[in-house]
């Protein structure tokens, strides 16, 4: 807790009344909450003045960086002229029309129809039904089984936490609901013994197929994955890994669905995951990124086999949210869009930051407590580990990273940790000297964590 009373106060109130997500909420009550009070570009300011390099983008999802007035001046426009309305009773409102309209020009392939949410967790729940749905209609309802991945994220409701195959959210709930199933999802650094990775990667990929023979193929509906493994700590997949995915989704008639919520939008240097290693989608969740968090909506894009059955077949659609297609949600959308392609950031970062990053990250993988460093774009992680020399983890996960965590924190860098992977996804925008900036603390964070626990290196 802190000693200025003002913040004190809502830090109580915080510790009171406020249930966190994600978080050991009677600990945190103890230690206090930080509070953010300002953003500009890549860096946060919190409630002691403290400014922070946020290295995280929030959650994934400040793409375009903080501070940019357009995107508040758009959702003041919207909502001065039409605040609300539903797209419910044959209605719908100008943005949301050219949103849809620009999300099907943006998506890879013929991902050409948009169904709107709040949020990924949404757009997950709103697939598994619509994918059931679909089989249904084409008297195929056995075909309602949708495999996903140990350790996949896809959100936090019912059916995204189903999906995702975290057991620590499995746990809490009685999930999975029935008829969704789990492969093991693609770590070369713990997995791969002593294949090399592109060997690995088919490898990984033809579990699907094990799997989709095992349930019958009349049984499996779907395939769901994250192009990159975000919430776990970035696992990046070999190469050959989604094109073989595809190949075996195509052959036993699986709906392939990218979940690209955090991909999405340039996060890898390409607009989408499935540009940066080639495959294609007949599904697409997104979010974050959609807005650069400033506002919640996330979508499906469904490409026209999909949508052409449930709109030839599929009667009425029982489903959708109050908010689905927000015009002020769809303004401020269309306008984080509009800053991406006209100010050119996905290029940028592409181009000009991605590879610059990808060099000091490296440097940070020399460091002798990181085993790997992985990046893909602008999204990359460090695994900690006790011994460089070996792909292995500390005996008790979590500890070190979190330690590294705080350093960072104190250095004045925002790393999320998970387990004892830091995690690395920064907004777009970011230029060479806040790389080199975010090199600086991060190295120092290495350091003094390499002393704390009395790592063999810091001796
Ligand atoms: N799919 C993926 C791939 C995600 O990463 C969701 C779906 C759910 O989106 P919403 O908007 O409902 O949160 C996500 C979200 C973490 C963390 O700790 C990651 C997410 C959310 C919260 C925490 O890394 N990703």
């Amino acid at each position: 807790m802190t000693t200025d009373p003002a913040l004190a106060t809502l830090q109580q109130l915080d510790a009171r009344h406020h249930l966190h997500p994600f978080n050991d909420n009677a600990a945190l009550a103890r230690k206090g909450t930080r509070i953010l009070v300002r953003g500009e570009g890549c860096h946060v300011w919190d409630a002691h003045g403290q400014r922070l390099l946020d290295a995280f983008a929030g959650l994934w999802c400040v793409n375009v960086g903080y501070g940019r007035r357009e995107l508040g001046e758009a959702a003041a426009r919207q909502m001065d002229t039409l605040a609300y309305y539903n797209s419910f009773f044959a209605c719908t409102t100008e943005p949301t029309v050219r949103l849809a309209a620009k999300l099907a020009e943006l998506a890879p392939g013929d991902l050409n129809h948009a169904f709107f949410t709040n949020s990924g967790s949404e757009a997950n729940d709103t697939i598994l039904r619509m994918v059931r749905h679909f089989w249904a209609v084409q008297d195929r309802p056995q075909k309602n089984i949708v495999i996903g991945r140990r350790n996949g994220y896809h959100g936090s409701t019912v059916a995204g936490a189903s999906l995702g195959g975290m057991a620590v959210m499995h746990r809490q709930g009685g999930l999975p609901i029935p008829d969704i199933h789990h492969i093991d999802p693609p770590f070369w650094f713990a997995d791969g013994g002593d294949l090399d990775p592109d060997a690995y990667g088919l490898l990984a990929a033809r579990r699907l197929e094990q799997k989709i023979l095992e349930l019958g193929p009349e049984r499996v509906a779907a395939f769901i994955g994250e192009p990159i493994m975000g919430a776990i700590g970035v696992w990046i997949p070999p190469r050959t890994y989604w094109p073989e995915v595809e190949r075996i989704c195509r052959a036993y008639d699986v709906l392939l669905i990218a979940d690209e919520v955090i991909c999405g939008f340039g996060r890898t240097g390409e607009w989408f995951g499935q540009q940066y290693f080639g495959f294609q989608a007949d599904i697409m969740p997104i979010a974050k990124g959609l807005s650069s968090g400033y506002i919640p909506i996330g979508a499906v894009m469904f490409n026209d086999r999909v949508a052409g059955v449930l709109k030839e077949r599929g009667g009425e659609l029982a489903h959708g949210y109050t908010y689905s297609g927000h015009p002020v949600c769809a303004a401020v959308a269309l306008e984080n869009i509009r800053l991406l392609q006209e100010e050119g950031i996905v290029e940028r970062a592409r181009r000009e930051i991605a590879p610059y990053l990808a060099e000091r990250w490296a440097q940070l993988g020399e460091h002798p407590l990181v085993g790997e460093a992985r990046i893909a774009g602008l999204v990359g992680a460090l695994e900690l580990v006790p011994d460089k020399r070996v792909r292995r983890g500390f005996p008790e996960p979590g500890k070190v990273g979190t330690l590294c965590r705080d350093l960072a924190l104190e250095e004045g860098l925002i790393l999320r940790a998970t387990y004892d992977a830091m995690l690395l996804s920064p907004p777009l925008v970011i230029g060479r000297a806040e790389v080199d900036e975010l090199f600086e603390k991060a190295w120092r964070a290495l350091d003094r964590t390499a002393r704390a626990i009395g790592h063999a290196s810091a001796a």
